[in-house]
């Protein structure tokens, strides 16, 4: 498939990148960084579609495309796993699709895709697939594509902390520190917490609950974020807060949304969360996923399924 990208690219005039909805520092990183090693090196030009993300600004800004842009384009879809999070759903219009991920297939959109789960973040694979392309042609990858790719992996390593950080991962950022570009700077921006963030962080954190079994909830609802003024979005930032207190196995984190349905964030440190979350309309990575509950009821059934996960595990932590 790394040839495949290649041939694909160089057949199309326009090209078009999207990303997941809510982006993360992968999905801008991957976008961004594989549009720019495109435009470097071919002189073609490619648009970043998707809704701007005011957090991630300092990585990259969005551009606006017509839909007339759409139909006569190749788009490459970065980071995502079902159709449904695509941002921008125009891509149904796109000439060709070719799909890009690190994630467990949930929808095989596209005839053209390269998905392989051994990758810790797409970044990591546009990476590695450079590499591939700079063995037979001339490829540079510059000092702004090495800031960008280098921010989405370690955005989905934990900063080399979660076990997706293989040796590949690694001969990857060795690829990217030989360029130049200001890492402490990209690190205050993407480490960067706003006072009232922190100030809602510590109501969390003591009203945390820590069960036998190891489960972690946290609930955060609409009357908070609106005390403090924290979009959704901003809240993901929450969920790391309780990963490192002693006894923890598996957490979850419940945001309360306007219809008063729950967004779920579900984190584990063994126990496997993602069939769980796919009972609750999500799922994700096998340590780490995302879901829906549409009522308090199913907030409660999240919690005992959570909690009977975490107790068999904990009986058996080989399974
Ligand atoms: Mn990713």
């Amino acid at each position: 498939m790394k040839q495949k990208l290649i041939d694909t690219i160089a057949a199309y005039e326009h090209i078009i990148i999207c990303r997941h909805e809510r982006p993360d520092l992968d999905a801008i990183g991957s976008q961004a960084g594989l549009a720019r090693l495109i435009e470097i090196n071919t002189g073609k030009k490619v648009h970043l579609a998707g809704e701007e993300e005011p957090s991630l600004n300092f990585l990259a800004k969005m551009d606006s495309i017509t839909d007339e842009a759409f139909a006569n384009a190749l788009v490459i879809v970065c980071d995502t796993a079902n159709t449904g999070r695509i941002d921008d759903q125009r891509y149904q219009d796109a000439r060709e699709l070719f799909k890009i991920d690190h994630h467990p297939a949930v929808d095989d959109y596209a005839e053209l895709a390269w998905v392989d789960t051994s990758f810790s973040s797409t970044s990591e694979m546009i990476v590695y697939w450079y590499e591939h392309v700079a063995a037979q042609k001339d490829w540079i990858l510059d000092d702004e594509c090495a800031r960008l790719l280098y921010a989405g992996i370690v955005g989905d390593t934990g900063r080399f902390m979660h076990p997706n950080t293989t040796a590949r991962t690694f001969a990857a950022v060795q690829l990217l520190y030989e360029r130049t570009f200001d890492i402490r700077r990209l690190y205050s921006e993407m480490y960067k917490k706003s006072l009232p963030l922190l100030r809602l962080e510590g109501e969390l954190l003591s009203s945390f609950t820590l069960s036998e079994n190891g489960v972690g909830v946290i609930v955060l609802s609409q009357k908070q974020l609106r005390q403090y003024e924290i979009s959704v979005n901003e809240s993901s930032a929450i969920v790391h807060a309780v990963a490192n207190v002693e006894g923890i196995v598996a957490w979850v984190t419940f945001v309360e949304l306007e219809d008063g349905s729950y967004r779920v964030r579900l984190r584990s440190k063994g126990p496997v969360i993602n069939e769980l979350a796919g009972r609750f309309q999500g799922g994700g990575h096998p340590l780490a996923a995302g879901a829906t509950a549409e009522t308090e009821e199913e907030r409660g059934q999240v919690v005992a399924q959570l909690e009977e996960i975490c107790a068999a595990y904990q009986d058996n932590p080989s399974h």
